[in-house]
């Protein structure tokens, strides 16, 4: 695709009920703790393998496990609702892709050059399924704990395992993909029964907004004004009539407005970077959450 390397920021969102799959396993395999740099100690959950898991119960207990999701856009973390994974299991072992990626850029410990290629195949690990039974929590960026807000992981099914971590953050207000995939759960009993989850794991969870942008539907009258709003994805979403997370071409325009406006022309309108562009606002929150030990530089 691109020219160069892409530049993702991996967010960290810890674990806080670990779903029964991750509590009963029963191996020898080591997993990877949080890089050496880094003073959490955490265990890093990078994505969803097929069974049997690489874990044992000890070494889970009394530590921390996070999931990482890769994004491009890390000043949108205020405006995160959930996190997304695959539900079809057989799709998830693509994700030693970004395992061995991640050992060689140092963000697993790590000894030898020949030790890492090693260390790369005990990267995956973890949630079977994992929507739902994993709620997982973060911190706000510049946040406090008081601002630690739990989300859950659910299932999207165009996520693709051949970039990122396979974990995908979501931000509904700004991003297409992820607002149709939440209103297809919030929309559709039947989908959310087929995955098993529960209408307290995405009922609740409304659009946050975040960012304000002039936006002007393609069919606007000529010399018309840009109206603003601060809930792009979804405006884009119904000019172009999306129907549905499958529905491709039409998310191919909306991504392309939405992420075209915000990026450029976006201004923040919550948080530390509130008022500035979000071209600006962007480096700013991934230097604080870097920082914070929130987050990890990434590239591919
Ligand atoms: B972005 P690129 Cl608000 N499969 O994060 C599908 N999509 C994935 C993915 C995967 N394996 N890994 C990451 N992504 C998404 C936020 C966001 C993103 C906003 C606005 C634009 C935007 C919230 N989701 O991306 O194909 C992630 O969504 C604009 C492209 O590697 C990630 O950043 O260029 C983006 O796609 C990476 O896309």
């Amino acid at each position: 695709e691109g020219v160069g390397p892409q530049e993702y920021v991996l967010i960290k969102m810890e674990i806080l009920t670990l779903p029964p799959a991750l509590q009963q396993v029963d191996s020898t395999s080591s997993l990877p703790s949080c890089s050496s740099s880094c003073s959490c100690s955490s265990l890093l959950l990078v994505l969803l393998p097929p069974s049997p898991l690489p874990l044992t119960r000890t070494q889970l207990e009394g530590k921390k496990v996070v999931l990482l999701a890769a994004t491009l856009r890390p000043e949108t973390m205020y405006g995160q609702t959930n996190c997304w994974v695959l539900p079809h299991e057989k799709d998830a072992i693509v994700g030693e892709r970004a395992a061995r990626n991640m050992a060689f850029q140092g963000l697993t410990p790590e000894v030898t050059r020949q030790q890492r290629v090693e260390r790369a195949r005990d990267v995956l690990l973890a949630v079977r399924r994992g929507q739902g039974s994993d709620e997982s929590a973060r911190k706000r960026p510049g946040g406090t704990p008081a601002q630690l807000c739990p989300i859950y992981t659910l299932p999207m099914l165009t996520i693709s395992m051949k970039k990122g971590t396979g974990v995908v953050t979501s931000v509904p207000s700004d991003a297409p993909d992820d607002y149709q995939a939440l209103m297809d759960l919030k929309n559709k009993p039947a989908l959310r029964e087929k995955y098993g989850v529960k209408d307290e794991w995405v009922l609740p969870f409304d659009l946050i907004p975040i960012i304000e942008i002039p936006y002007k539907r393609d069919d606007a009258p000529e010399g018309a004004e840009p109206e603003l709003t601060d809930l792009a994805a979804k405006v884009a979403c119904e000019e172009y009539k999306v129907a549905s997370q499958n529905d491709k071409e039409k998310l191919v325009l909306a991504k392309a407005k939405t992420y075209k406006l915000g990026f450029y022309e976006g201004k923040m309108t919550i948080g530390d970077f509130k008022g500035m562009p979000v071209q600006e606002a962007k480096n700013r929150v991934k230097a604080q959450m870097l920082e914070e030990n929130n987050a990890y530089s990434y590239a591919e």
